[in-house]
């Protein structure tokens, strides 16, 4: 019998009737080193990526938008990128956008939903530059078709990064975009805007973002504190007004428009553009849209992009069958803001685990090498949702400080609350993490004893899986582990072997519970490698 089961010989690809003798496979090509946030975001991807892409050739960006921030330190010098793959600062690199939606827009504009500021410990330490370092060897940075891009967003992003003495350089030359991906328009919305700028110019996927928050708080009859109770979680959802949900939204009702569309025949690129500003028109009347004005905003774009956009399916299948490279893809948002995964539906609108980054940029499974997973040495959640290892009191306030916990794109404090591994082992069930890089283990240092969320119980009852409902979420009860703290300073510790006996335990334990060995520590902007280690 075949392995198929079927009593019919197996007849080979290659024309031969043996049932055991198969063509070999092609060969699989490079595999991508892919990293992912493990909790709600904010882990230190940015950091992470930073550090992987010393040797890497090309830097890709499969999902999200906007909604996230990157804060890259080079020689002291502070980039905020949203969107940009961050190692665009360095001349060789060139990034790639892949089959994105493409978001046109006013501000705010290109960040790599990752974000990470350390101008401030580089400075104070000598060589906290290690790890900024990486960029130097990238020769490519691509941004996907599952990446929601802001055209004005990305100019306004790239010219800030490339004034004022920073080094961002030539980078419309090295930045490549899907033409799979999609685009927000800007108009004008002065009576709807809760968004104003400085001007009244908007993209009106933020602006209808900030609409239906505004109206969903009003729903509820007041605005809520990201602390708000229950009614307030199912009413508002605490984004970050970039327009990522009405994108998201438009490409999955077939309404969206492409950067293919834009860069085709554009009469019939701005009748599209008319009947869906029409259709927004619809739904939010107060939105003013200067459809003509923006029309010839547009336009202007094609010019300036048009030598960037690439076809993502075969610029990725060259990149993973030509020459031997180190391909690394930057995860945006987080596991728990996984459309599908999150604590829907407090989540992002796009797929931030493992699967995202096929149907992001357009490649086979079996191209997925070494899947990081990006956990935090404690739980952070900016925006509105449940939390169950959330602490509103004094310790909450101290990892908040002392982690400096404030959102990069929105400025919002981040919640705060213990190591939660119930969600880091979920998350591990989804994304298949090679290995753990855990971040922010010095923030720790002050504390005489440490919990750590480990299991939940429901009705008294332990359960062994990740809740899909948020009510059920929201009222779980956290089975804490309480280990004890190290306190002491460990901003100069550079090996594992160097970390006091308690945070080794404290890693170990992590490792131990999750069930992926070989964890990456980081403390400050130092890597503590232990891979191979367990
Ligand atoms: P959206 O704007 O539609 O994606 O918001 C939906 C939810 O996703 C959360 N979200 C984030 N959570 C953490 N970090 C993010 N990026 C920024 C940062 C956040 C900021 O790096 O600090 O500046 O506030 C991010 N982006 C989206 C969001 O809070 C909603 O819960
Ligand atoms: P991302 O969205 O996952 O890239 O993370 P963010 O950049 O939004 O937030 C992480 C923050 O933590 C950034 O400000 C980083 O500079 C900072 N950070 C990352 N790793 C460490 C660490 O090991 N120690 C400390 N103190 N800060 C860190
Ligand atoms: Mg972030």
């Amino acid at each position: 019998m075949s392995e198929s089961g079927s009593q019919e010989p197996a007849v080979a690809a290659n024309g031969s009737d043996s049932p055991t003798k198969r063509a070999p496979r092609p060969p699989v090509g490079n595999r991508v080193t892919v990293v992912l946030g493990a909790q709600w975001g904010d882990e230190g991807k940015g950091k992470v990526v930073d550090l992987l892409a010393q040797d890497a050739d090309m830097v890709c960006r499969c999902q999200g938008g906007n909604n996230a921030g990157h804060t890259v330190v080079v020689d002291s010098v502070e980039y905020d990128f949203h969107l940009l793959p961050s190692g665009i600062i360095n001349p060789k690199v060139t990034a790639f956008i892949g089959p994105a939606a493409l978001f046109i827009a006013s501000k705010n504009s290109l960040h790599f939903d990752d974000c990470y500021s350390e101008c401030d410990q580089l400075d104070s330490e000598p060589d906290g530059r290690l790890h900024h370092i990486h960029s130097s060897a990238v020769t490519s940075l691509a941004n996907g078709n599952g990446v929601v891009i802001h055209l004005p967003g990305l100019f306004e992003e790239a010219e800030k990064n490339e004034s004022k003495g920073k080094g961002l350089k030539d980078w419309e030359k090295r930045l490549i975009i899907s033409d799979r991906a999609h685009i927000a328009f800007s108009e004008v919305c002065e009576s709807v805007c809760p968004l104003s700028l400085s001007s009244a110019v908007f993209d009106f996927h933020q602006a209808v973002d900030g609409v239906q928050e505004q109206q969903r708080q009003e729903q509820a009859g007041k605005k809520f504190s990201l602390e708000g109770d229950l009614i307030a979680l199912l009413i508002s959802l605490g984004t970050t007004k970039k327009g990522i949900g009405p994108v998201y939204s438009a490409k999955a009702a077939r309404s969206g428009l492409r950067i293919c569309d834009l860069l085709a025949d554009f009469t019939q690129f701005s009748e599209r553009y008319k009947a869906l500003a029409q259709q927004y028109k619809g739904m939010y009347p107060t939105l003013e849209i200067d459809i003509e004005g923006e029309l010839i905003k547009l336009k202007n774009y094609v010019k300036r992009i048009k030598h960037m956009v690439r076809d993502g399916v075969h610029y990725m299948y060259e990149a993973l069958h030509g020459p031997p490279k180190k391909i690394l893809v930057e995860g945006a948002n987080a596991a728990l803001l996984d459309i599908d995964f999150g604590t829907y539906p407090f989540v992002t609108s796009s797929n931030c685990t493992v699967g995202g980054v096929c149907t992001g940029l357009g490649m086979p499974p079996q191209n997925v090498g070494e899947v990081y997973g990006v956990v935090k040495a404690y739980t952070t959640r900016v925006g509105i949702g449940a939390f169950p290892s959330e602490q509103s009191n004094e310790i909450g306030e101290l990892l908040q400080t002392r982690g400096k916990e404030v959102g990069v794109t929105t400025g919002r404090k981040r919640r705060c609350g213990w190591l939660d591994l119930v969600l880091i082992k979920y998350a591990h069930m989804i994304n298949g993490f090679t290995a753990l890089a855990l971040t922010k283990l010095d923030i720790l240092d002050v504390f005489a004893e440490i919990k750590v969320g480990v299991s939940y119980k429901v009705d008294n009852q332990t359960i062994p899986y990740f809740p899909a409902n948020q009510e059920v979420l929201q009222n779980v009860e956290v089975q804490y582990e309480t280990l004890p703290g190290w306190n002491s300073d460990t901003s100069a510790v550079r090996s594992f072997e160097e970390l006091p006996e308690n945070a080794q335990k404290y890693v170990h334990f992590i490792e131990g519970h999750v069930g992926v060995p070989g964890t990456i520590v980081h403390i400050h902007n130092h890597q503590v490698d232990r891979r191979g280690q367990v």
